[in-house]
C-alpha cells in the first residue's frame, strides 16, 4: 500500500518473495548486477549470490556480505536486500557507495540458510539451524555458524544433533556452509573483506571467536570496528559494542568469519544488528529502516577503511 509510507524494504519477506526480488533486481539492472548460483541447500533451494560492480577497473578487489545464516534473524536478510537496493539506487549519487563499487566487486548472499528461513515463516519462528537430517538422530539441523573449519566443534559448540549449536558431522558437512567455503576459496586472491550479518545484540565482532588468541592484525580490525561504532553513535545515536568474538560475547568455534580470516581474507567481521533484547529476533518492521541504515554506515566505514589501506 503506497499510502502506508513503508516501502518493500521496510517489511520482512518470505523466501519465495525474496527469490522473486532476486530475479527482478537482476533483470532490471544487468549493467550492475550479475546473478551467480554458488550451490544449493539441503532441501535443494538455490543459493544465489548477487555480484554488484561499478566502473570496470583492473585489478579489482572484492568484498563479501552474507545474510540469513541463522533462520530466525530476520533483520539480516532484510539488510542484504536493503544494501543491494541502496547500492543500485545511489551508485554515482552517494560518494561512499560509488567509491566502494568502483574499487571492489561486492558479492551479496541474501539468504545463506533458505531451508531454515522458510521454516521460520511456516512452522517455527524461533528456528536457528538449517534443516538437514542425520541418519542416527530424530533431531533436525546443524548450526551453520559452527560448521566451518575453525577449531571445529571444540568448546562453544555441541556434538549433539538436538542442540542449537550442533556443529554437524564434520567441517563443511552442510551444503550451505560448503557452498560458501568453496566460493570464497575460489575467490580468495581478490577477496579483501568478509562480512556476515546476524542479530541481535548490537555488536561488531571480529576474529577470533574460536579461541582467545589475538588476530595478527587485531589493531587494524579493532580500529575499523571502533570507527564504525563511532559513526553509528554519531549518526544514529545508537550504541554498538565491538571486539574479538570470544572476549566480547562467547567462545564459538566453527564460525564463518574466523574461517574466512584464516583462509587469508584479512578483514573479517560479524555484525550483530538491533536490538539489545527488547524484541530480540522479533524486531518489528518499523525498526527495519534504522537497523539497516546504521548497519549500512558501519559497512561503508569498514569498506572504505579497507580500500584506503
Ligand atoms: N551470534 C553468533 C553465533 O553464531 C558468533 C556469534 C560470531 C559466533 C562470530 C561465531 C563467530 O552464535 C548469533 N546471534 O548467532
Ligand atoms: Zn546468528
Amino acid at each position: 500500500d503506497p499510502r502506508s509510507g513503508t516501502s518493500y524494504y521496510e517489511k520482512y519477506h518470505s523466501l519465495e518473495d525474496i527469490y522473486d526480488w532476486i530475479n527482478i533486481t537482476t533483470q532490471d539492472h544487468p549493467e550492475m548486477v550479475q546473478l551467480i548460483l554458488i550451490g544449493s541447500s539441503y532441501e535443494k533451494q538455490p543459493l544465489f549470490v548477487l555480484k554488484l560492480s561499478g566502473k570496470e577497473r583492473h585489478p579489482k578487489r572484492a568484498m563479501w556480505i552474507d545474510c540469513g545464516i541463522h533462520a530466525r534473524e530476520w533483520i539480516s536478510p532484510a539488510f542484504c536486500l536493503w544494501f543491494v537496493q541502496y547500492a543500485i539506487s545511489f551508485y554515482n549519487l552517494n560518494y561512499d557507495i560509488t567509491e566502494m563499487l568502483n574499487n571492489m566487486d561486492i558479492y551479496v548472499l541474501p539468504v545463506l540458510n533458505p531451508d531454515g528461513y522458510k521454516y521460520t515463516w511456516t512452522k517455527n519462528r524461533m528456528w536457528r539451524k538449517n534443516r538437514s537430517r542425520q541418519e542416527d538422530s530424530f533431531c533436525v539441523g546443524a548450526d551453520l555458524n559452527r560448521n566451518f573449519d575453525a577449531n571445529w566443534c571444540t568448546e562453544g559448540a555441541s556434538k549433539r544433533p538436538c542442540d542449537e549449536t550442533y556443529c554437524g558431522r564434520f567441517p563443511e558437512s552442510e551444503p550451505e556452509a560448503m557452498a560458501v567455503a568453496n566460493f570464497l576459496r575460489s575467490h580468495k586472491h581478490v577477496m579483501k573483506l568478509y562480512l556476515s550479518i546476524h542479530s541481535y545484540s548490537q555488536m561488531l565482532l571480529f576474529p577470533y571467536s574460536c579461541s582467545y588468541e589475538e588476530a595478527t592484525n587485531h589493531q587494524e580490525l579493532n580500529e575499523l570496528a571502533h570507527e564504525a561504532a563511532m559513526n553509528i553513535r554519531r549518526y544514529y545515536r545508537n550504541l554498538y559494542k565491538y571486539g574479538p568474538g570470544a572476549k566480547t560475547i562467547y567462545l564459538a568455534p566453527g564460525g564463518s568469519d574466523d574461517w574466512a580470516y584464516n583462509l587469508g581474507i584479512p578483514y573479517s567481521f560479524t555484525f550483530e544488528l538491533q536490538d539489545k533484547g527488547q524484541y530480540g529476533f522479533l524486531l518489528p518492521p518499523k525498526y527495519i529502516a534504522k537497523a539497516c541504515n546504521e548497519a549500512l554506515i558501519a559497512v561503508k566505514t569498514i569498506a572504505l577503511g579497507v580500500i584506503k589501506k
